[in-house]
């Protein structure tokens, strides 16, 4: 059986980084670690290729080579994976959809042949054997949440490396805390299951005999959601970090309450972390409480500043249009951001998903405006009534981002964060010789010849050097970031 395994297109997001990308000589900044996993659950006679519509382009041929077309997709790729849908079954192709979209939709889904909601390691073996008896059933949800020791290597051996900025692979699924708004409790549990030791360090082996160097993202919906697994797990990803002569650069996502860790933020900095991703949401402490989100509160300057001193920078998730959210908190979070050094401050405004807490609360009370949200939280659209007037936190979220994303605003942090997170040992990255010359010479032609701009980056570029020379590729992905940043907003109408 022949498979032709499909990541459709994402529109331009936050995370895709598009104007930023080509700088560095790449096409998309991960590859789809969902895909791979399932490559990897596939029965071993079966025949695969992997199609990333973020790298290259769809052709017939590779619809007409297979039997079956497996597509995976987030809410926010919706609109290319009903192209490919439509192409495929124009011709005749049975077609298999599953990931985060068709887990959590409320939308019919008439032309697929077979759905996968959730975890597919046990449905998938078991659909190959309903298929060999001519049983498939059209839906397919685990009546359980899998333990990811059933979790394969990812089948890394699919992706053309070069065309990604960053590598990926996930330790655990799930997390302990109960944010009202979010989705992950729902599909992954408030019990946060983890890989062993052994099967984490053998993906690392596997990205490394590919001859990955540089990022490598854990993409861990709470990295120290299971603290005492992370606490096993730490000494021995140092090890191999060491003996390896540290090959990656790591980062993933965590809660807040990571600040209050001294002996796993250590850690973490020894065994290369340098970015983390945090959920900070908001300053006030009201619309913390609102989204049950009792971990961050307290000083939520201090915890960050904490994280930043153990060499990690700080990137962090924000949102606006809670129903406490005072009526100047447009100016509070961009004192907060300010403040903090948040450099990649993703800031959203809040969104209803399906079977949420929060879904269901405004349900309840009759505020739900009946559509999916979009998927991507950094346009301004929202899918329920929200307390405060929609023209107004509409324009107050424009500001927040017009603002934030301002040449000299994110340069500032940049500085701020350079200088907040001291490193004892050169980052791992993909910019040596040749390479490293060529994205120089494409950032400082672009942004301080051409850009109108080329001010402020000038004066970012002289002090960054001055004050950091070794950290050169980081200087040169603040540069990037703040240019993807900024025509990010010029594209939703806003310059
Ligand atoms: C890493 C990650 C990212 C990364 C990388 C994404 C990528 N290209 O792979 C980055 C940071 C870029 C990202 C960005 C975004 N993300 Co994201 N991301 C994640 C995260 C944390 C992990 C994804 C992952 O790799 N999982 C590991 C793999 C193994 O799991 P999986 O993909 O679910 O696959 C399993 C099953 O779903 C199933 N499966 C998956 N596909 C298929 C296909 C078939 C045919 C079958 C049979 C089975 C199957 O099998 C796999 C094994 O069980 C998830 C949360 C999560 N826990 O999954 C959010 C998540 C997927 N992201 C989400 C969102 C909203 C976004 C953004 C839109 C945010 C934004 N505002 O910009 C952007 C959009 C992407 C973009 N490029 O612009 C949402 C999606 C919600 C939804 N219902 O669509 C999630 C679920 C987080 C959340 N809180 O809700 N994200
Ligand atoms: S900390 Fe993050 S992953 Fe955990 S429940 Fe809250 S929003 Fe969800």
């Amino acid at each position: 059986m022949k498979i032709l395994l499909v990541n459709p297109e994402f529109p331009e997001t936050y995370w895709s980084f598009r104007h930023a990308l080509p700088f560095e000589g790449k096409r998309c900044v991960f590859p789809p670690l969902g895909l791979l996993t399932v490559s990897s659950l596939l029965p071993q006679s079966c025949e695969r290729r992997l199609v990333d519509l973020n790298i290259e382009s769809l052709k017939d041929s590779q619809i007409e080579w297979a039997d079956m077309i497996f597509i995976t997709g987030m809410l926010a790729q919706k609109q290319s994976l009903h192209e490919v849908v439509k192409r495929s079954k124009e011709r005749g192709k049975l077609i298999v959809l599953g990931g985060p979209y068709v887990t959590s939709t409320i939308e019919e889904l008439p032309y697929a042949d077979h759905i996968f909601q959730g975890e597919a390691e046990t449905t998938l073996p078991q659909f190959f054997k309903d298929l060999a008896l001519g049983q498939a059933k059209r839906t397919y949800k685990a009546p359980e949440r899998p333990p990811l020791s059933l979790t394969p290597i990812a089948d890394f051996g699919l992706v053309k490396l070069n065309k990604y900025s960053c590598m990926s692979v996930q330790y655990s699924r799930g997390c302990p805390f109960s944010c009202e708004f979010c989705d992950i409790i729902e599909i992954y549990g408030r019990v946060p299951r983890t890989k062993s030791n052994q099967q984490m360090l053998a993906e690392f082996d596997a990205l490394k005999q590919l001859g990955w160097r540089g990022q490598l993202f854990i993409v861990d919906d709470n990295f120290i959601g299971n603290k005492k697994n992370v606490r096993l797990f730490m000494p021995e990803l140092i090890e191999w970090q060491k003996k390896n002569g540290f090959p990656f650069s790591l980062l993933t996502e965590a809660s807040v309450n990571l600040a209050d860790d001294d002996e796993l933020l250590n850690s973490m900095k020894e065994a290369g972390f340098r970015r983390v991703f945090l959920g900070i949401e908001t300053p006030v402490e009201e619309s913390l409480i609102e989204a049950q989100k009792s971990q961050n509160r307290g000083n939520l300057l201090d915890s960050v500043r904490k994280i930043q001193s153990h060499g990690m920078e700080v990137m962090a998730g924000f949102i606006v249009g809670f129903d406490n959210d005072p009526e100047d908190i447009f100016e509070r979070q961009i004192e907060f951001i300010r403040e903090s050094a948040i450099p990649m401050a993703m800031v959203g405004m809040l969104n209803a998903l399906p079977d949420t807490q929060l879904w269901r609360r405004l349900e309840r009370e009759g505020r739900l405006l009946g559509a999916d949200a979009t998927g991507n939280n950094t346009i301004a659209t929202v899918n329920f009534i929200p307390k405060m007037d929609v023209d107004k936190l509409v324009s107050g979220y424009q500001r927040i981002m017009r603002t934030i994303y301002k040449p000299s605003e994110y340069y500032r942090r940049a500085l701020d964060s350079l200088q907040r997170t001291p490193q004892d040992v050169p980052e791992a990255h993909q910019y040596h010789g040749l390479k490293a010359v060529s994205a120089l010479l494409r950032i400082t032609f672009k942004l301080g010849v051409l850009d109108a701009e080329r001010r402020e980056f000038w004066r970012f570029f002289i002090k960054a050097v001055h004050q950091h020379r070794d950290r050169m590729a980081e200087l040169l992905r603040h540069a990037a970031m703040a240019y993807h940043f900024r025509k990010l907003n010029e594209s939703y109408g806003d310059t």
